[in-house]
């Protein structure tokens, strides 16, 4: 059912220090950026120069209210690795497959990712202490 690695998402306290500072030290090309008011976030992707594909990003997220899951994660952790994300072609599948084998999915029902997307996410706890992202990119 997954289709690739479509991101890996960084929490961090200042989403344009964080743009800037991926550009300078590693080359990163900001590709995208948006305001996910459901999840509380700014959110920018960026991806590697030589990458021709583009299709495996790197996520910034930064966190815009304090009841936002960036939010929690940074207070609790500080800026760094918050999430692996898979994409798939058929999240309601893949949720319908994961819960066949018992892990849990956040949400009952698949919400509104980057770029209108449609994802879930894996409990970190059902998920080896990675939080799992399961995201269908927009048709
Ligand atoms: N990675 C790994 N482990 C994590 C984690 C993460 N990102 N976030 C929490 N945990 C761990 C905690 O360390 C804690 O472990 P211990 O009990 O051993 O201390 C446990 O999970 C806590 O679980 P919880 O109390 O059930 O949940 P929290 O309130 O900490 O929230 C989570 C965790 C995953 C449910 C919450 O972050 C969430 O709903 N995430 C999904 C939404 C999201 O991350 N949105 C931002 C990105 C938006 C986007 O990608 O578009």
């Amino acid at each position: 059912l997954l289709s690739g690695i479509d991101h890996v998402g960084i929490a961090v306290a200042d989403l344009d220090t964080a743009i800037d500072f991926q550009h300078e030290t590693f080359g990163l090309v900001l590709t995208h950026s948006e305001v996910n008011e459901d999840q509380g976030v700014r959110e920018a992707m960026l991806a590697a120069p030589g990458d021709t594909t583009g299709a495996t990003r790197v996520q910034l997220l930064a966190p815009m209210r304090e009841d936002s899951a960036i939010a929690k994660f940074l207070d609790r952790n500080g800026p760094g690795l918050q999430q692996l994300a898979y994409r798939v072609t058929d999240v309601d599948a893949a949720c319908e497959a994961l819960r066949t084998k018992g892990v849990r999915l956040l949400y009952e029902a698949p919400r509104r990712g980057t770029a209108n997307s449609r994802i879930n996410f894996v409990h970190p706890k059902d998920a080896g202490g990675v939080l799992v992202e399961l995201v269908e990119p927009a048709r």
